[in-house]
């Protein structure tokens, strides 16, 4: 039987967002604004983030039958930011203007009342030149082995300062992750930074974006505006609860 703490029922929970933004189960009509008294946002799943585990090498890392979502990009792209951001959490992943902060691959627990449904994880970022080549090397393999065989992966954020663009090991991690990505893994480039853009800059890095997302979506963020923030926490919760939305659908059609 279902405890009221149970995954089960988080995984029941539907986030109410903005009208514009929010998904209902295909063919179950508009879901009932006023009688889910206990609805979260998905900016209120998001608060509930807390620090799970951190670890230097991939075989450190728990084995975990929720959804992950990985943050992975350049040094100094913003992803600890990003993830502070989405979890309105001023120092849960540590942010830094010095490149290279974030060594480990840190993860953090989604979920209300200490349910996990969900996992983020904040990955080292690449391409900092101070950092010895041995450890730059060792690190590309850490990650593309992550991606490659993490098992409960469900999505991969590419994040990418759009003033410099795609780099080379930008592409070399699209190639890492193609094949998953072919196979129907989740798959978004963030342009974060966007305050830094003009209007006119920031459509025609997203319409370049887009293009070099392949399967995947391209959105454009900024921490300081707070500029696509909810729509990325609607994203994550689209994305970490599929099979829960199809089920909630075929139960609806009986
Ligand atoms: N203007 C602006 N600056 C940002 C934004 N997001 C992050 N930054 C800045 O970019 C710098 C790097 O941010 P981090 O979040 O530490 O970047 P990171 O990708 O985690 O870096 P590593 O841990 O080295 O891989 C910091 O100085 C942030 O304040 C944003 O939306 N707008
Ligand atoms: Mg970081």
């Amino acid at each position: 039987m279902a405890t009221k703490n149970s995954p089960a029922k988080a995984l029941k929970a539907k986030p109410t967002a903005p009208a514009k933004t929010r998904k209902t189960p295909a063919g179950a009509g508009p879901l009932p604004e006023m009688t889910e008294a206990k609805a979260i946002t998905p900016m209120g799943w998001m608060h509930t983030a807390r620090f799970l585990t951190t670890a230097a090498e991939l075989f450190h890392l728990p084995a975990l039958d929720v959804p992950e979502i990985a943050f992975v990009g350049r040094s100094n792209a913003g992803k600890s930011t990003c993830i502070n951001t989405l979890t309105q959490q001023k120092q849960l992943a540590f942010a830094s203007k010095k490149p290279g902060r974030t060594q480990h691959i840190n993860l953090f627990a989604l979920g209300k009342q200490g349910v996990t449904d969900a996992v983020l994880a904040d990955l080292p970022g690449y391409g900092y030149a101070a950092v010895p080549k041995q450890d730059k090397l060792r690190w590309q393999k850490v990650m593309a082995n992550y991606l490659v065989t993490r098992e409960n992966l469900k999505g991969i954020v590419l994040l990418c300062d759009p003033r410099l663009g795609m780099t080379e090991l930008d592409e070399v991690l699209l190639e890492v992750i193609r094949p998953r990505v072919e196979e129907g893994l989740n798959f978004l480039v963030l342009l974060t930074k966007a305050d830094k853009l003009t209007r006119a800059e920031g459509t025609k890095a997203l319409s370049i974006a887009k293009l070099q997302a392949g399967g995947g979506q391209a959105k454009l963020f900024s921490a300081l505006k707070k500029q696509g923030v909810e729509d990325l926490a609607q994203l994550m919760w689209d994305w970490t609860h599929e099979e829960a939305d199809t089920q909630e659908a075929s139960d609806t059609h009986g």
